[in-house]
């Protein structure tokens, strides 16, 4: 048997979070060698709890070590009104009862050196999949440059190439909340792919599905319980019926991009204005790039690009998620 690859999840959990870890495990195809927290959804110290909880929750606190994320943005105020969609810790209704904290000891190393760690321990081979905002990636990288080549592959869940954002008109929300971070990745010629809005738009769970989990058993109920307060959440939002897949979106494409239709080009992060902060300004390699000759800070990233998600692929995600989840039962 082939020996899986080694991946890092970088979250912010987070109800989608959650859901992108389950699913992660439920593949059976990573090697997952640390869950590192990063604050987003909620501050970093509620992520961390979060994750310790999860980590218990599917049964893997004595396997994967989890590590504390940076304690804020590089420039900006942590996040606080995230409760809206997540619930007021983050994850839905659950509380420490339902969900406890893992017994696992609390570890000294923060998210950004467990990061950089491994891209030694498994330089060329590591995945780093990110689905909070990218602070603890930033950190890591303005730490040691050569992180962006040490990794195999960088799939994050983030940005808005071509549509409109879901924290502003123009930003989405991961990018938005640490938009420095986001840059200093981007720039650092890191080899990745966004999975951005203009994919995870596209693959929704609605009500079938859900009864399907629901149906699966005991080990998707926490998954099930999650969902219906992330559903309610978008239906209260003008969503409709059903949710989209953000996170665990990132988690598949890490194994197989035809979940996603992709151009390449750079994506460079919007920063200094406050009215399109984090917004991700996607410059495809093709040819219609010549419009922008005459800009030398456009011509200078091209040599920084990455792969981008325009839409949704051929292959159906929300039905791969659905197949998936109950292969890893939670408890809860
Ligand atoms: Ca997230």
């Amino acid at each position: 048997m082939t020996a899986r690859p080694p991946i890092v999840l970088d979250s912010d959990p987070g109800i989608d979070d959650a859901l992108a870890l389950q699913y992660l495990l439920g593949t059976g195809r990573w090697d997952l060698k640390a869950y590192t927290s990063v604050g987003g959804n909620l501050p970093a110290e509620q992520t961390y709890l979060n994750a310790r909880a999860l980590t218990r929750a599917f049964g893997i606190d004595t396997d994967v070590p989890v590590h504390r994320g940076a304690g804020r943005p590089l420039t900006r105020l942590p996040y606080t009104a995230a409760s809206a969609f997540h619930g007021p810790a983050g994850l839905g209704n659950e509380t420490n009862e339902t969900l406890p904290d893992s017994t696992a000891a609390h570890l000294p190393e923060s998210s950004a050196r467990a990061l950089l760690r491994l891209s030694r321990e498994y330089e060329g081979e590591l995945t780093v999949c990110a689905t909070g905002p990218l602070t603890n990636v930033a950190i890591a990288l303005l730490e040691d440059p050569g992180f962006a080549h040490r990794v195999r592959k960088f799939v994050f869940m983030g940005g808005a190439a071509q549509v409109p954002g879901n924290i502003t008109p123009v930003a989405e929300f991961n990018i938005w909340a640490d938009p420095d971070a986001a840059e200093v990745v981007l720039s650092s010629g890191i080899p990745f792919t966004m999975v951005d809005l203009d994919a995870s738009h596209h693959w929704l769970l609605g009500p079938a599905d859900l009864a399907t989990l629901d149906a699966a058993g005991p080990g998707t109920a926490l998954a099930t319980r999650l969902l219906r307060a992330y559903m309610d959440a978008y239906r209260r939002h003008g969503g409709g019926d059903a949710c989209p897949l953000h996170d665990p979106l990132a988690v598949g494409a890490c194994a197989d991009e035809s979940f996603l239709t992709v151009a390449e080009g750079a994506v460079i992060v919007e920063s200094a204005s406050e009215l399109t902060r984090g917004k991700t300004v996607f410059v495809p390699t093709a040819a219609q790039r010549g419009y922008y000759t005459d800009s030398p800070a456009l011509t200078a990233r091209m040599i920084l690009t990455g792969r981008v998600a325009l839409g949704p692929g051929t292959r159906d995600f929300t039905k791969d998620f659905v197949a998936t989840l109950p292969r890893w039962p939670g408890v809860g």
